[in-house]
């Protein structure tokens, strides 16, 4: 190592990718990031990192990366100056009547970002049509919090408090794979003695370790709640964590689901259900943490009620080491949730439609009350309205920091509605599947470019810190919007003389609101990370959230009955489901470029299953449904369930050909992800192997 390198500034900021935020030392050579070196004191990974984090700077100053603004002309995305990308803007927007026009944001913007894009929709566009990509993520688990106790903390306690359970359920989180320094803790639980299950239709590197692994149908993990929940009630095991509303309806509820009907519906034994049943029973310490699996169906909200309703009865809510609580995915997956680009929010998780929350986010933004829009559509919705007067008609959409050409429901169908918009202005740093249909991309800024916070799955609040900056003429994200304010004529309140000042206006923002950051600075988190609320400047932070008294008006919980129904399916149809592999992340901008992050788009199917149709390892399989069709080689998989296939949404033209994108929880507005039913056909044989998957929508 050569001296100058040795003597090289480092920063420490946070990864770009998921919810575990690990925190990175840059280490910079001649101005520009060079290494990653993880830090010991990460309050959640402690010193590990996986392979995405580790090859992250990949991306940074890749060929590919946008420089410059692209306008199209001629048909032709073609690079043009900023006046000229801001006059399109002005004379775009400027002649649409705001609810024309949709904003689609995302989980991985930074806090400060996300609660400007949210401004910069009610105040500069005027429009109520925001919403984003947590909405396919998180949005089942943190509705079903929200209407239980008031809020919705991710993890309500230190990651490091894990190892107390003495038995793990994972429903549906492949941690081995999504969130791996996680895996720590796993280890941590059963070097104590405790047990872990992975709950998952599939065996997964996570269910090889957790070592019990339960195989239940796609979209049954309610019923096999209701099935615990009945079992814990005959033994006399209900002891709630408090005093709650509904609580009488939820246990005669549950007297329908004896185990004879619960094994017929989840697919599994009445040993099983037992099995498990006494394993929960029995523990000390017993924590449900739920993942995508559960969460992304159409009733993905009663699905974690019942999840939630359990830990609740039995007395383990809210309590160290126990509990339920949802995995958070996304960088900023959950700061993401809290300020604003929701459709129905306002900064610090506050209701859009509270006139007294309306009333005190209008003054500090200096705009009349009245002038604040009411919610517009979810984010399914939007998409669905894009281009397409029948659905509520949108001319327009701004997306920033999401691909849903590749990661919507209903791809083939959202594709189509995105090339019928008259503007499409798309926000990224490298060239997505959605920003080639754009009509302008104006170039944002990387992790490692700009400064501001993330706040982790455990609701801590770390700094992100910009270690160089954009390329070219790449802009900073916040600077983007605020150019995006003044070429409309509306800089009143997007003026910040730097981005200190951005930054405490949003700190400001919350104040009052359930998810309280005001006590929070850019100093006091270089001092020390931050659980909230943290409501003063030298108040305390809140490790533990999910104590009574809930943030609700009287104080009380409130439980809900699950409305759940078991899939069912046609002859010879099976489940499909997607989700992750361990090198790829999401619609896969930020990694299938990465020469670091080797992986293949394969169909998971079980060998008997192929068998029956025909199928052998490598052979090309095309997957039909309803919604549209894809092709991919087969990967023999003896750990998955033999009515369900699997296959993963990181490439363009795959897994969301395959869902519906109209189908919605009625509650949190996600699609069905994770259970479409789908039939296999050979492909020909003689094909050679496709480079990438190649999927045509249904016509
Ligand atoms: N490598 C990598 N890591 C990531 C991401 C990534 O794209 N790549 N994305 C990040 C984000 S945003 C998120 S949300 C998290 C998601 O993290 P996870 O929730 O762990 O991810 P998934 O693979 O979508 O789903 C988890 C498991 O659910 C199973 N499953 C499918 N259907 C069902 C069902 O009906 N019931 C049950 N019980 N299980 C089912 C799948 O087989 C899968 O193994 O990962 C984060 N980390
Ligand atoms: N079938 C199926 N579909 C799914 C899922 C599934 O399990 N199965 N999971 C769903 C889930 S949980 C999620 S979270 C979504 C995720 O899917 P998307 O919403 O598409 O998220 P990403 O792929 O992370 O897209 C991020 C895009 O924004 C860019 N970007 C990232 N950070 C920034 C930033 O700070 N600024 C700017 N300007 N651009 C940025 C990246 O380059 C990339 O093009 O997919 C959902 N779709
Ligand atoms: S992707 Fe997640 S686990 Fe991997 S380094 Fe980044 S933050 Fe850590
Ligand atoms: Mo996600």
């Amino acid at each position: 190592m050569s001296q100058a390198t040795l003597h090289a500034p480092t920063v420490r900021t946070t990864c770009p990718y998921c919810a575990v935020q690990c925190t990175f030392d840059l280490h910079l050579e001649r101005g520009l990031p060079v290494k990653v070196t993880p830090t010991k004191d990460c309050p959640v990974a402690h010193g590990t990192v996986c392979k995405k984090g580790l090859a992250a700077l990949n991306d940074l100053r890749h060929p590919e990366r946008l420089t410059t603004p692209l306008l199209r002309k001629g048909g032709e995305l073609t690079p043009v100056g900023w006046d000229e990308a801001l006059a399109y803007v002005r004379d775009a927007l400027g002649n649409l009547p705001p609810e024309r026009i949709g904003v689609f944001g995302s989980g991985s913007l930074t806090n400060e970002k996300t609660y400007l894009l949210g401004k910069f929709a009610r105040v500069a566009l005027r429009t109520p049509h925001i919403d984003y990509n947590g909405r396919y993520c998180m949005a089942s688990a943190s509705t079903a919090l929200n209407r239980t106790v008031g809020y919705d903390r991710g993890l309500g306690f230190p990651a490091d408090d894990l190892i107390r359970s003495d038995l793990l359920l994972l429903v549906g989180a492949n941690v081995a794979e999504t969130l791996p320094p996680l895996m720590q803790y796993l280890k941590g639980i059963k070097d104590r003695g405790g047990t872990i299950y992975a709950i998952d239709p599939r065996a997964t590197t996570t269910s090889k370790v957790a070592g019990r692994h339960l195989a239940p149908r796609p979209g049954t993990d309610g019923i096999l709640a209701l099935g615990l929940l009945h079992l814990m009630k005959q033994w006399g095991r209900i002891r709630p964590t408090a005093p709650a509303h509904g609580m009488a309806q939820v246990l005669a509820h549950a007297d329908d689901y004896h185990p004879a009907r619960v094994a017929h519906d989840c697919g599994l034994t009445e040993e099983d259900i037992f099995t498990l049943g006494r394993a929960y029973a029995e523990a000390r310490t017993p924590l449900i943490l739920t993942g995508r699996g559960p969460e992304q169906h159409t009733q993905g909200t009663d699905t974690v009620q019942a999840w939630l309703n359990l830990a609740f009865l039995t007395g383990h809510f809210g309590k160290v080491g126990g509990g339920y609580a949802p995995l958070t995915g996304q960088g900023n997956g959950q700061g993401g949730r809290e300020h604003g680009q929701k459709n129905d929010q306002l900064p610090g998780a506050r209701s859009l439609r509270d006139p007294r929350h309306r009333a005190e986010i209008a003054a500090l933004w200096d705009v009349p009350a009245e002038a604040l829009p009411q919610p517009g559509h979810s984010a399914q919705e939007l998409l669905n309205a894009c281009g397409n007067p029948a659905e509520g008609g949108l001319d327009a959409l701004i997306v920033i920091g999401s691909n849903p050409v590749v990661s919507a429901a209903g791809a083939g169908q959202v594709t189509q509605n995105l090339k019928a918009l008259k503007h499409l202005i798309v926000i990224d740093f490298l060239p997505s599947e959605t920003a080639q249909l754009a009509t302008l991309v104006l170039p944002g800024s990387m992790w490692c470019e700009e400064d501001g916070t993330t706040t982790n799955l455990e609701g801590r609040v770390q700094r992100r810190r910009r270690a160089v900056t954009p390329p070219g003429a790449a802009r900073e994200d916040w600077r983007i919007l605020c150019d995006l304010a003044a070429a409309l004529g509306r800089p009143h309140g997007f003026e910040y003389p730097d981005f200190r000042a951005l930054q405490d206006e949003f700190f400001r923002a919350t104040r009052g609101g359930k998810a309280d950051y005001s006590g929070l600075s850019a100093d006091r988190l270089d001092r020390a990370t931050a659980q909230w609320p943290v409501k003063s400047a030298t108040g305390p932070d809140t490790p533990y959230a999910y104590a009574p008294p809930f943030f609700t008006p009287d104080g009380l919980a409130t439980l809900h009955v699950p409305q759940l129904r078991a899939p069912t399916l046609a002859p010879r149809a099976l489940h499909l489901t997607t989700g992750r592999l361990g090198n790829q992340y999401q619609s896969g901008t930020q990694t299938r470029r990465n020469p670091a992050l080797k992986a293949e788009q394969t169909v998971q199917i079980h060998p008997d299953t192929a068998r029956e149709h025909g199928l052998g390892a490598g052979d090309l399989v095309t997957l039909r449904t309803a919604h549209g069709q894809a092709t991919a080689p087969v990967a023999l998989t003896p750990g998955l369930r033999r009515d369900t296939v699997f296959i993963s949404f990181h490439w363009p033209e795959s897994a969301n050909l395959l869902t519906d994108p109209h189908a919605l929880d009625p509650h949190s507005r996600m699609p069905g992800f994770k259970a479409t039913p789908v039939t296999l056909h050979p492909a020909h044989l003689s094909l050679p192997l496709p480079t990438r998957p190649t999927l045509s929508p249904v016509s």
